[in-house]
């Protein structure tokens, strides 16, 4: 029987098994707009572009390496950092024992954004999010016991990204290891933090020229370094789809080559070292689809530039499962959708990979959820045989379609891209942000509904809810670092960290490699927050303008009751008080996490709030001083970075200085059951958690509100 007739016989026996229901019902359409039918077979696959191809070889849809894991398995490298510098090292040091392959370190918010930990903007931030580092005497003690010939160490670090560079460059010279002798991948990727993760310091222009300083100084001075890693992953966690995160990762990338080759450089000299990074989700076929569909593509888009080295077009990536898919209610079954998306990213064929740990939707991870997070990769690894076979969904009907139609939808999107200029100017256009926050609120929408069915959350709801320990991070951190830093002033010399960072400034004005400039002040002792104002003199800060979406979560709910009930409320407040509930929402401190406030902003503007959203990075007076001047009912305070303990409490007080305590105050956003407790003593009138449906949210502030 010829492969048309078989497929007429399957046909015709499946239509008899649904007894009644047409086959059509069975194919479903994915958020990427993706219909995915119930069988594939030898005809889908007629035409296939890289039909016949092999591991190793170009377009390398196969996997970067001709043997993968069957020669050498993924980098075990998990995302960790917290406090100070001592406590991290003694983690990452117990972790190595422990099997972990590769450090990869957190720095904390203050860190990122390049102020120093005695700065007053960063109050609630100093070690809470990642590790404290001011200055080359904490990377020292970060890695302490650590040889840098030997361990390859990923820092994700943008904002910040040269005295954070040049202070790890120091500490591996001040431990005997030459540059040249470095192994690692610096993050680097200033343009998706304009998009989503919101890390920056200074306006797109200088933080590119940032970027291509560090490719240039890298790839003659540390050719074995990875200079970026270019990231979808904070794309993904803000709510994009699979072919939104390939898309505009890709773009990205493609920008930065660009940038390189106009500062000059030789293809072939800095591509072999771009790495990527790719946030893995629940959508299991999916995310292996899109990790193979992401390595076609890069070889595609990176043959228009002549590359003669091979490695040049090879796409290799880290990987992290997602932080947004796990949930606070029924914490353990986290553990199982953590090994779902880590065996995406290994069938996806990552070189490296993150897994999280079990209770990241309340807070830092603990020994023990960092020991299961762990242990995933090494089961998965030294116990289930998957690696032995290279890229074995290779060939595979449904992976090889489902590549293709990825393959197909990020053309189209590149091609947008490319309309509107390049990815730089699409993000000034505000094309990538906007659609990824619509993919966010619709999908969010749907999970308010029930159609996308999340365990414990939306179905199969347990009664009594897990208390889980959470690691909590005392505030008297601060006082240390601070303690730490008069010490370094003191010891120093001071004409000498002067005499760099004004070198640094002239060059930030002028001319030369800011990597070669900084590298100095760093070795004189000069800190995160100098050398980083050093700059900012000439560059500035970056404001990033707040827009909001709106309609998009209405128009995904529908005609729902939920909905019309929540509006007949907001029209009922509105009658009773001359105004409609309004509600500033805020974030305060330096976490630049903002999925989450803006999918409420755009819902309750759907419900009838009158909705203010500040400026991202306030301090708590700040947005009690917005509060009063807009006349809001309410705040909502969204926290996802661990400073609401220190934050709150000063917005309140804020607040009660200037006659406003008639304000509400509700925080939303990861919060440790543990906290709910001390945050309504202080005077907060309700809690969020993840996983609160939008809708109950704003019908319990109106509870609130309504009362008042
Ligand atoms: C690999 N090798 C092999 C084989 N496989 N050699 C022979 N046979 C094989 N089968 C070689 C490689 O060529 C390489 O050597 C060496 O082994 C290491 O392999 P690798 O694949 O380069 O792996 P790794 O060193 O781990 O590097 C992985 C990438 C790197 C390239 C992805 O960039 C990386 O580690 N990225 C991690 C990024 C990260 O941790 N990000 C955290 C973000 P050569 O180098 O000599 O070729 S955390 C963000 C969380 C959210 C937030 O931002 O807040």
């Amino acid at each position: 029987m010829d492969s048309g007739k078989r497929l007429e016989a399957w046909r015709k026996l499946a239509e008899k098994e649904l007894r009644g229901r047409s086959l059509e019902e069975l194919t479903r359409t994915t958020p990427e707009g993706i219909s995915i039918k119930p069988l594939y077979s030898e005809e889908d696959l007629e035409g296939l572009e890289w039909a016949g191809a092999m591991p190793g070889l170009p377009p390398y849809v196969r996997g970067p390496k001709a043997t993968m894991y069957a020669g050498r398995p993924w980098t075990i490298r998990q995302y960790a950092g917290f406090s100070t510098a001592k406590e991290s090292n003694a983690f990452y040091r117990r972790n190595l024992a422990a099997g972990q392959k590769g450090l990869s370190v957190a720095f904390d918010l203050a860190t990122h954004r390049g102020y120093d930990s005695d700065h007053p903007r960063v109050s609630g931030d100093v070690g809470k999010a990642g590790v404290a580092v001011d200055s080359v005497e904490d990377m020292k003690v970060l890695f302490d016991g650590i040889p840098l010939d030997a361990m390859s160490v990923s820092m994700t670090m943008n904002g910040a990204v040269l005295p954070v560079l040049a202070g790890y460059i120091v500490a591996a010279e001040e431990q005997g290891v030459p540059h040249d002798k470095l192994t690692g991948t610096i993050q680097n990727d200033i343009l998706k933090e304009y998009l989503t993760r919101n890390t920056y310091i200074y306006p797109p222009a200088p933080s590119m020229r940032i970027v291509s300083d560090i490719i240039g100084f890298c790839s003659g001075e540390m050719p074995r370094y990875n200079t970026v890693s270019i990231s979808g992953y904070h794309m993904m966690e803000a709510g994009a789809d699979s072919v939104l995160q390939c898309a505009f990762t890709l773009a990205d990338g493609l920008e930065y080559v660009k940038a390189a080759l106009d500062a000059g450089l030789d293809v072939d000299a800095f591509a072999p070292r771009l790495s990527f990074f790719f946030g893995i989700g629940m959508n299991f076929f999916m995310e292996i689809a899109m990790l193979r569909a992401a390595r076609f593509l890069w070889a595609e888009i990176m043959a228009r530039f002549n590359p003669k080295d091979p490695r040049s077009s090879m796409l290799r990536t880290h990987c992290q499962t997602s932080g947004w898919s796990l949930t606070r209610q029924d914490p353990y079954t986290n553990i199982i959708r953590t090994t779902l998306e880590c065996m995406s990213a290994v069938l996806g064929g990552t070189q490296s990979l993150h897994t999280n740990a079990f209770d990241e939707a309340v807070g830092l991870p603990t020994e023990l959820s960092a020991r299961v997070a762990r242990n995933t990769q090494i089961v998965v690894q030294e116990e289930s045989g998957v690696c032995g076979v290279v890229d074995p969904l290779g060939g595979s009907y449904y992976v090889e379609s489902l590549t293709r139609e990825i393959v197909e939808k990020v053309r189209g999107v590149l091609a947008e891209v490319e309309a509107l200029g390049g990815m730089a100017r699409a993000i000034e256009s505000g094309m990538p942000k906007m659609r990824i926050e619509e993919a966010s609120a619709r999908r969010q929408a749907r999970i308010d509904q029930g159609l996308d069915v999340i365990v414990g959350v939306n179905r199969y709801q347990v009664e009594e809810e897990e208390e889980m320990e959470v690691l909590d991070v005392p505030a008297a951190i601060r006082e240390e670092q601070v303690r730490g830093l008069l010490e370094l002033r003191e010891k120093r010399d001071p004409a000498e960290v002067d005499r760099c960072l004004a070198a640094i400034t002239r060059c930030a004005e002028g001319e030369g490699n800011l990597l070669e400039a900084v590298i100095p002040a760093m070795r004189a002792r000069a800190t995160v927050g100098e050398v980083s104002e050093a700059m900012e003199k000439i560059f500035g800060r970056f404001t990033a303008t707040t827009r909001c979406i709106s309609g998009v979560y209405a128009g995904e709910m529908g005609d729902n009751g939920t909905m019309a009930t929540l509006r007949d409320r907001t029209d009922a407040f509105a009658e009773r008080n001359g105004r409609r509930p309004r509600i500033l929402l805020t974030k305060m401190g330096q976490d630049g996490h903002d999925r989450g406030i803006k999918i409420i902003a755009t819902a309750y503007a759907d419900f009838g709030f009158d909705v203010d959203l500040s400026p991202m990075f306030q301090t708590p007076e700040e947005a009690a001083k917005m509060a009063v001047e807009n006349d809001v009912h309410a705040i909502g305070v969204s926290s996802l970075a661990a400073g609401h303990n220190i934050l709150v409490p000063e917005l309140i007080r804020h607040l009660a200085d200037q006659d406003a305590d008639d304000i509400v105050v509700f925080v939303g956003g990861i919060i440790p059951p543990s906290d709910y407790d001390l945050l309504s003593k202080m005077g907060v009138k309700d809690v969020f958690g993840p996983g609160t449906r939008v809708t109950e949210s704003a019908n319990r502030i109106l509870n609130v509100l309504m009362e008042g």
